[in-house]
C-alpha cells in the first residue's frame, strides 16, 4: 500500500514542488502516492505551507505528521485542531540563500557602500573603508539560519555575538544567551540581525528600550519576522538618529501596504519577503526523510516545540 501524502499548498507551489518531492521521496524508498488531493481520512503525511486553505487537521485521523514547507511555524503552531508531530523546514538551500542575503547587506552597511552607489555630486571623497574585524555583528537567533550567517561572518573577519534562548556554541561567535545576555548583546550591536522566530516572548523584543541599548549610528537587519520589532519605537529611534538604517525583510502585514511609512522613509530598506526562500530539491529531500522516518519508526528531525513556538 503506497503512503498517502497530501500537498496542501497554493497550487502554484504544486507546480514548482510535484516532481522534486516525487523524485526525493522515490529516492528515499518510499512507495508513495502524492497528490493535492486524498480524503481526509486516508491522509498519512500533510506538506504545509501556512498560507493554505487547510485550517482545520481534526479530519486527518490517521496523518502521522505535518511537513512545514516553511522555516517559521507562528501561523500553525498554534492551532489548536493539530495534535500530531510538525516538523519546520531546516532546507540547506534556503540556508544558503539567507546567508547571502545576510552577508550582502551586512557588508552594505560596513562599507558604506551607500555612500558611493548614492554619489551624483561629483565630489571624489577618500574614505578607507574599515576591516570586517573592526566590526561588531550581533546576531539574535542562533539557531539554522543564525547559526550559519554567523559563521560565514566570522569566515570574513567580523567580531560576531550570538544571542539565543539557551546557550550555545557556534566556532568564532561570541555566545550570550538569557535577557542580561541580550543587554550585552546590544551594547555591541553596531549592526544587528534580526534572526529570531516569531513567539509570544520575541514579540517586540526590539522596542524603546532594548533599542536604546545599541550604539548610537546602529544598524539592523530583520529577515526574521515583523513582529519582533516594534515599529513606532525602530520609526522614533531612526528619526532621532540613534539607529542610522534598518533594512526589513519582514512585516507584521505582508505585503507592506503601500502608504505604510517605512516604504517612504529615507533611512529604511524595504525588501519584499525575499530573503530566503525553501528551494524545492532539496527541501522536498527533507520532507522525503521524514516521511522516510516516519514509515520506519524513527524520530522525525527538525520537530517544534510546541510550548515554545518554534
Ligand atoms: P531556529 O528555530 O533554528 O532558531 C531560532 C533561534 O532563535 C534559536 O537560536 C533560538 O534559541 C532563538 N530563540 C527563540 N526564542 C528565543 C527567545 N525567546 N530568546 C532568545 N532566543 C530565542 O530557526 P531558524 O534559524 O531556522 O529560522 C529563524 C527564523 O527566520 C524563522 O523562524 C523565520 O521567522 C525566519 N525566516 C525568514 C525567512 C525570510 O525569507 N525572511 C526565511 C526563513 C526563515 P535556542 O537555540 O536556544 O533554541
Ligand atoms: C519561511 C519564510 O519561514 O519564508 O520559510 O519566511
Amino acid at each position: 500500500m503506497p503512503v498517502n501524502v497530501l500537498f496542501a499548498a497554493r497550487p502554484e507551489r504544486w507546480t514548482t514542488y510535484e516532481v522534486p518531492l516525487r523524485t526525493a521521496l522515490a529516492d528515499a524508498g518510499v512507495d508513495a502516492h502524492l497528490a493535492m488531493e486524498i480524503p481526509t481520512a486516508e491522509v498519512d503525511y500533510i506538506v504545509y505551507a501556512p498560507n493554505s486553505d487547510l485550517k482545520d487537521f481534526a479530519p486527518y485521523t490517521r496523518a502521522k505528521a505535518v511537513l512545514n514547507l516553511w522555516a517559521g511555524v507562528e501561523a500553525i503552531v498554534g492551532n489548536s485542531t493539530l495534535k500530531i508531530p510538525l516538523a519546520r523546514m531546516v532546507d540547506p538551500g534556503l540556508t544558503k540563500g539567507m546567508v547571502e542575503w545576510v552577508t550582502g547587506h551586512v557588508l552594505r552597511y560596513h562599507l558604506g557602500m551607500d555612500s558611493d552607489i548614492l554619489r551624483r555630486d561629483g565630489k571624489w571623497v577618500y574614505r578607507t573603508p574599515p576591516l570586517a574585524q573592526e566590526r561588531s555583528v550581533v546576531m539574535l537567533g542562533l539557531g539554522a539560519l543564525g547559526s550559519a550567517a554567523s559563521e560565514a561572518l566570522v569566515q570574513l573577519g567580523f567580531n560576531v555575538t550570538g544571542w539565543s534562548r539557551s546557550p550555545k556554541n557556534v566556532a568564532g561567535v561570541d555566545c550570550l544567551h538569557g535577557p542580561d545576555g541580550l543587554k550585552e548583546a546590544l551594547r555591541r550591536a553596531e549592526i544587528a540581525v534580526l534572526l529570531l522566530p516569531d513567539t509570544p516572548a520575541t514579540t517586540n523584543i526590539m522596542n524603546a528600550d532594548t533599542l536604546a541599548l545599541m550604539p548610537e549610528g546602529a544598524r539592523i537587519i530583520n529577515p526574521g519576522r515583523g513582529p519582533l520589532i516594534d515599529d513606532a519605537a525602530l520609526l522614533d529611534a531612526l528619526d532621532k538618529g540613534h539607529i542610522a538604517h534598518a533594512t526589513l525583510d519582514v512585516f507584521r502585514v505582508e505585503p507592506l501596504p503601500a502608504d505604510d511609512p517605512y516604504w517612504a522613509h529615507p533611512k529604511v530598506t524595504v525588501t519584499p519577503h525575499i530573503a530566503a526562500e525553501t528551494r524545492a530539491v532539496t527541501a522536498s529531500q527533507v520532507i522525503a526523510e521524514n516521511v522516510r522516518r516516519g514509515e520506519a519508526g524513527e524520530p522525525f528531525i527538525n520537530l517544534v516545540d510546541r510550548d515554545l513556538g518554534y
